[in-house]
């Protein structure tokens, strides 16, 4: 019996090394090198290529080697009624934190606009606007939602968050449902995606969703590039209706040469970095997903292929 790890174009030595340091005697298998299939009982993937998990005749769980999912659920060739994990980490979440504060401060703090002053040579301090009137909206709930919105009320910001069930979180209003996402998108002067990639999801950051937002919202998508109608982001920003993104995701990855977002000066870019997963800090759920698999037991931070996340 054996794990195979399955990330194409990624060293996964760190991910090798994790693992042998929790259990020296858990037999890996590393895609492409895969020497024999039928071993293969687990696996951990990320952007497999089609069909690769239907080649493992004994596979009994797989996980995804990051919080998302999508990769996995839309893969007509994963096998169906094998249990899907995906990963729930602290350090993915205080990674993505850093990211959504840093975008954030950046903006509400107008570095864009000193930059500019600086190369223009001009020393002009800017109003700043008050951080308790300053509304974050986080669409996505979730473990990166919630604990990103945690962080910004602790730093000050009027925290709002959306999500598909009612929730409870200290110090953030909360609104759930499509009859409710227009009252939160009311209140996000900067909106954050923080959603699943779902058939409910897909598109949803559009030319409806960015009307309701306060005139020069700012946009910070660090969930898939599938959320955003790249079009009607183009048309926001020309209009003022938005005032900039930061976008880490994109419908294509990399994003190609000559897209309009790459030159575009209201848009800030990062090539899918917001949270990368730390083996060492993910490594023990995979672990004990991998034995709960082996004992025929329920894994940890299981899927549900039916609602999409
Ligand atoms: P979770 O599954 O923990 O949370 C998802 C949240 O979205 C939940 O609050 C859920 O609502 C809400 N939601 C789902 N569908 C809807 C809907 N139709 N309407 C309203 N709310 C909805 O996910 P994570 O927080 O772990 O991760 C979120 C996403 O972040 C991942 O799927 C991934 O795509 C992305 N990501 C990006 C990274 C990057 O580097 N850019 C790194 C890691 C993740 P409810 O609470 O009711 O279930
Ligand atoms: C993830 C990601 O889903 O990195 O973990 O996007």
């Amino acid at each position: 019996m054996s794990l195979a790890i399955i990330y194409p174009g990624y060293d996964t030595r760190a991910w090798v090394a994790a693992l042998h340091d929790l259990d020296p005697a858990l037999q890996i298998e590393v895609w492409p090198e895969i020497r024999d299939e039928a071993s293969v009982e687990f696996a951990l993937c990320w952007n497999q290529p089609a069909g690769l998990l239907q080649q493992f005749p004994n596979l009994k769980g797989i996980s995804s080697l990051g919080a998302g999912v999508n990769h996995l659920l839309d893969d007509a060739t994963r096998p169906g009624g094998i249990p899907l994990a995906r990963l729930v980490d602290r350090a993915l979440q205080q990674s993505m934190a850093e990211y959504v504060i840093l975008g954030t401060l950046e903006y509400f703090r107008q570095f864009k606009a000193y930059r500019q002053q600086q190369a223009e040579g001009l020393w002009r301090p800017l109003k700043l606007p008050q951080r308790s009137a300053t509304g974050v909206g986080i669409m996505g709930m979730g473990c990166l939602g919630t604990f990103v919105a945690g962080k910004l009320h602790q730093l000050g910001f009027r925290v709002s968050g959306w999500s598909r069930s009612p929730r409870q979180v200290a110090g953030v209003t909360l609104y759930c449902g499509r009859g409710n996402l227009d009252e939160f998108l009311a209140t996000a002067d900067i909106l954050v995606c923080l959603l699943p990639l779902t058939a409910a999801t897909t598109n949803i950051l559009c030319a409806r969703t960015f009307a309701r937002l306060p005139t020069g919202a700012y946009l910070i998508n660090v969930a898939r590039g599938q959320h955003l109608v790249e079009d009607d982001l183009l048309t926001a920003l020309a209009t003022g209706q938005l005032a900039g993104a930061l976008l880490d995701v994109f419908r294509q990855e990399p994003l190609p040469a000559g897209h309009p977002f790459w030159a575009h000066d209201k848009i800030m870019l990062t090539p899918h970095i917001a949270s990368i997963t730390d083996p060492r800090s993910a490594a023990p759920q995979v672990i004990e997903n991998y034995r709960r698999t082996l004992r025929g037991e329920p894994l940890l931070n299981l899927v549900d292929p039916a609602i999409g996340y």
